[in-house]
């Protein structure tokens, strides 16, 4: 069912885990949710029909990437992002700025925005809060992110100050680019990098705006696995229970279990869709690098008893071969199977916080990849 506004309901929670629905005119996502990057108007390899049957609710598009390449005019001329890339279902863009950061040449911050060149043919841009929502507004997107500044770790405590600051003076622009669109909603994203009191600071300036939803960015950017938990600890708290949360750019299925476990209830990654191109598949037994000459003569296929036809009935001989010969088919098979593993891997989350045996189903899903299956 759709609804004609925003909304987000939690319903089951089991410890600080939690299971519920985002409710939005062009659908519904049951979270915890993954959400397959969608980058540049496609899911790198996959058929939207696939991506859907898959069981993904919503995807993610990328303003950096649209607004270069084919434009947002272009985009909005044609009928916004979804009929373009025929998904019509809800679409999260990110901002630009993370984007910016990682893959532009010659950029500039300032407290007006980012100035920075195109990675494709070195063109000039200057990319403002109110710009990027704006790009984000003529995509159409469902659900826009604020324009943030992530900076790596390790970074000192000035410089990650300085960005978290500038991040929520931004998201109160943002919020008022973004103006009343109740069909719609803007994400804040809290920064702070490691600090816990920096963290703090950042989670209650933005709920102090009262946002329709918070994202934590600023991690996985370098630091341990264990900072970034010890930072999903400090901030989901401060964080309203009535709003989804969204941890950015997390990861692999360990980071996912983990960040659910303290109460993350979005994500998204690129890499199912980037280790499923460069011959890494994602099982219920761990991670199969399929380049590696152990596969060449083994019949069996990744996991006999998955849905997923790419999982199920190839060979892990002909998969090998595949990635062997850089065949277009082998990055989709494996993008194919990665992506059945992280939807799989969620509707089993969101089935065990419904049963309040979440705790039981993390230690049995990660005793499968620990033992492996050769
Ligand atoms: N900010 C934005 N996008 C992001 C991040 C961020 O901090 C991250 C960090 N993991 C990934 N994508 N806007």
């Amino acid at each position: 069912m759709s609804a004609s506004e925003f909304g987000f309901k939690v319903t089951a929670t089991d410890g600080a885990a939690r299971r519920g629905t985002v409710s939005m005119p062009r659908g519904e996502i049951r979270t915890p949710a993954f959400m397959p990057v969608g980058t540049g108007g496609t899911v790198k390899a996959m058929y939207m029909e696939q991506v859907r049957d898959l069981g993904a609710d919503i995807i993610l598009g990328n303003t950096y990437h649209l607004m270069l390449r084919p434009g947002a005019e272009r985009v909005a001329k044609l009928g916004g992002l979804h009929s373009f890339a025929r998904w019509e279902r809800p679409i999260l863009t990110d901002s630009g700025g993370f984007q910016v950061m990682s893959l532009a040449g010659l950029r500039k911050v300032t407290e007006q925005g980012v100035t920075f060149q195109s990675h494709i043919d070195g063109r000039k841009y200057d990319m403002s809060p109110e710009r990027s929502i704006e790009i984000q507004g003529l995509l159409d997107s469902d659900i826009q992110m604020q324009l943030d500044e992530c900076v790596r770790l390790p970074a000192s405590a000035e410089e990650i100050e300085r960005a978290m600051e500038m991040s929520v003076r931004w998201a109160d622009r943002c919020k008022t680019a973004f103006g009343d669109q109740p069909g719609k909603a803007m994400f804040g994203i809290v920064q702070g990098g490691d600090s816990p009191a920096l963290r703090e600071r950042s989670a209650r300036a933005l709920v102090d705006l009262d946002l329709k939803g918070y994202a934590v960015g600023g991690l996985a950017v370098g630091e341990p696995q264990e900072v970034m938990l010890d930072m999903l600890e400090v901030t989901c708290p401060l964080l309203p229970d009535n709003k989804p949360r969204y941890l950015m750019g997390v990861g692999t299925p360990d980071d996912i279990l983990k960040s659910v476990a303290r109460g993350i209830d979005m994500f998204d990654c690129v890499m199912p869709t980037r280790a499923g191109r460069h011959g890494l598949a994602f099982t219920r037994f761990g991670k199969i690098n399929l380049k590696n000459a152990r596969h060449a003569d083994d019949p069996r296929p990744l996991d006999p008893d998955s849905n997923c036809p790419a999982a199920r009935d190839y060979s892990r001989a002909y998969l090998h071969h595949l990635v062997r010969s850089n065949e277009i088919l082998g990055m989709m098979l494996l993008t194919w199977v990665n992506l059945a593993y992280y939807q799989d891997l969620m509707a089993g989350v969101r089935g065990a916080i419904e049963a309040g045996n979440y705790a039981d189903f993390c230690a049995e899903t990660q005793a499968g990849w620990e033992k492996g299956d050769i």
